[in-house]
């Protein structure tokens, strides 16, 4: 759709929500205190998103409880804004009591280095999230259309520069937060001063963005927070070891339906050179013009890449430049060699030390023989650094001193849990989103599916001889793309019960998206398709050939339809 078109439409529904909303409160107060139901109207719905809050039903039960004809079993999913994903253990311990007892009794990590919590009844919100506040946690702005969670390299102790570049993430989630009271007067019971101060969102003004915006910043050679797939991203550039500034990407966003052409996954775009001192104004000047120039008439065409795919890089280079009153440098060399969390112990440059452990779809719960919860729980009681949440939907111990290493180890093995590392290459670098039953929008399993899954290409690949080789499969049910599955060698994307399109070819650093093997196959029939290219990858690849570089050289048409950082001009 062109910029003209899109100016004559009329704006979609959540404008209006939005705008009537008076700064994001709606009616959600008096939605809480009505007992004759466990949902929340739909217009509050929506607004409670930029609350952190999902509206959900159990989908398990759904069926059975429309024949008895029961209301849908209501819950809420709540996502707590963690930027670049760090908390104390003072704050699991209650994030870990909270899930006891106001939720569903586990805790999940997601692919944007935060926690959600599933299950919660309506009763129970306020007294989570009065419980957050107390260890200084909230859910402001995690979900809805506005900037979200932000993401960075987990672990600052690998270098100054990490530590430099925590900083301004955590900087720019401050700089971006909506500055309306509705949370703290709805959630936490501030009271309004003399009918409430007039309220002003500089940044965003009363209806927001149009969409959902995310904001990621990596450190080469590691894109562990998929930079490029983020609406803004900031590329680290070192000179002899210290942070001198940013390349800066825009346009970036996984997103699509099913057969709608329209609707595309799209990696970034690298427009330039800024200094450190430049994120916010550039950030800030990123997130005007896609408030300004985005499509508020069509939810699916609203996202910033569909902004610059229709006027162009040079045009919103130009606007963004004129908006933050300054050129941006030409963009410096980097180059990303990896995805992959640090798994195992890692010594940091303080003289701590950091412990990667593997969690499967970042799933925390106790099951038989597995008590993950119970350990982490444990380590948290003991732990004097903190944990860090990994963009791979893992957990780093954090800050560990040399005497406490045996401690950490043992309260590990003790749980069984001392081997959780020694894993194959594909299962450290597997990723799969919710799903069901809990994700309203999910056509097919995900994190359910995803141990058997890997447990049957295991054997394929132990056969081959590669169980070490670091290959990434990321599985979601449905093509919206939560665990960036675009970006994986071998994607699934649900379309149906027990249906998956089935993608490969991405590059394993995470530049290049990847392509439409099937567009609908069963289990059984992604296994049979992809045992023989295993096999052939085994014996034909080129030394250091990845498993996606070989599908492209080797498997896949020529005819590419999803491009690469590089392929596209960047201004
Ligand atoms: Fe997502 C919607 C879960 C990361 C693209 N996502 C949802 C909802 C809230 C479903 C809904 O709208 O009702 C899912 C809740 C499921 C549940 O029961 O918990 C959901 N998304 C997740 C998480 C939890 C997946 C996970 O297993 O970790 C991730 C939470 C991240 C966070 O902490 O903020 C999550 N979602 C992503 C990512 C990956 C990323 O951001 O790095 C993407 C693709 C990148 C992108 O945004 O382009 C992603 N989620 C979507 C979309 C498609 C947006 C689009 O542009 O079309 C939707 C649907 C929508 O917005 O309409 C969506
Ligand atoms: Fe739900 Fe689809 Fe996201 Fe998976 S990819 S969590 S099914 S919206």
């Amino acid at each position: 759709m062109s910029p003209s078109e899109s100016a004559t439409k009329p704006l979609a529904a959540n404008e209006g929500i939005k705008a009537a909303s008076h700064f994001l409160r709606g009616t959600i107060a008096q939605d809480l205190i009505d007992g004759s139901t466990a949902a929340i109207t739909e217009d509050n719905a929506q607004l409670t998103k930029f609350h952190g809050l999902y509206l959900q039903d159990d989908r398990d039960v759904r069926n059975e409880r429309r024949k008895l004809k029961l209301e849908k079993a209501f819950s809420f999913m709540l996502r707590v804004r963690l930027p670049g994903g760090r908390c104390s253990p003072s704050q699991w311990l209650l994030l870990d009591q909270l899930a006891t007892e106001r939720a569903n009794r586990s805790l999940r990590l997601t692919t944007r280095q935060t926690f959600q919590f599933h299950g919660i009844l309506k009763g129970n919100l306020k007294p989570l999230i009065q419980g957050m506040h107390q260890a200084l946690l909230d859910s402001i702005a995690a979900c809805g259309d506005v900037n979200r969670n932000v993401m960075a390299p987990p672990n600052p102790e690998r270098s100054a520069a990490h530590g430099a570049m925590y900083d301004h993430a955590k900087g720019f989630s401050e700089f971006a937060l909506p500055k309306s009271r509705a949370y703290h007067e709805i959630w936490l019971d501030d009271q309004l001063v003399a009918g409430g101060e007039p309220e002003n969102e500089p940044l965003y003004g009363p209806t927001y963005l149009p969409r959902k915006f995310k904001v990621g910043f990596a450190l080469p050679p590691s894109n562990d927070v998929d930079v490029f797939s983020q609406d803004l991203g900031f590329i680290g550039i070192l000179e002899g070891g210290k942070l001198v500034g940013y390349n800066v990407t825009v346009g970036g966003g996984l997103g699509m339906s099913h057969g709608n052409a329209e609707t595309f996954p799209r990696v970034a775009d690298v427009i330039g050179f800024i200094t450190p001192d430049q994120v916010n104004p550039v950030g800030g000047a990123v997130i005007a013009t896609q408030r300004d120039y985005g499509d508020r008439t069509n939810r699916k065409h609203a996202r910033l890449k569909y902004t610059i795919e229709d006027r162009g890089i040079a045009w919103f280079k130009s606007e963004v430049e004129q908006r933050a009153g300054f050129t941006l440098a030409p963009a410096r060399a980097f180059e990303f060699s990896t995805i992959q969390d640090p798994h195992g112990w890692h010594e940091g440059v303080d003289g701590t030390w950091f412990y990667g452990l593997h969690i499967l779809s970042g799933r925390i719960k106790d099951s038989e023989g597995w008590p993950m919860r119970s350990a982490l729980r444990e380590i948290a009681t003991l732990h004097q650094g903190d944990f860090r949440l990994t963009p791979s939907q893992n957990v780093i111990v954090s800050g560990v001193s040399p005497e406490q290493k045996p401690v950490i180890e043992a309260i590990l093995a003790k749980h069984g849990l001392a081997n959780e590392n020694a894993r194959s290459g594909l299962r450290l670098n597997a990723l799969s989103c919710v799903a069901l039953p809990t994700c309203g929008l999910a056509l097919a399993e995900s994190e359910r599916m995803l141990d058997d899954l890997l447990l049957r290409f295991e054997t394929v690949l132990d056969e081959a001889g590669l169980r070490d080789d670091a290959i990434s499969l990321r599985v979601t049910g449905c093509p919206n793309g939560c665990a960036r599955p675009y970006l994986a060698e071998i994607g699934l994307v649900g379309k149906a019960p027990g249906k998956y399109a089935l993608y490969i070819g991405a590059k394993y650093n995470g530049t290049r998206l990847n392509r439409l093997l099937s567009p609908s196959t069963t289990v059984d029939d992604v296994l049979a398709l992809l045992t023989p290219i295993i096999r052939r990858y085994a014996t034909e690849r080129a030394t250091g050939e990845c498993f996606g570089d070989f599908c492209q050289r080797v498997i896949l048409p020529a005819d590419a339809t999803f491009h690469s950082v590089g392929t596209k001009s960047a201004a």
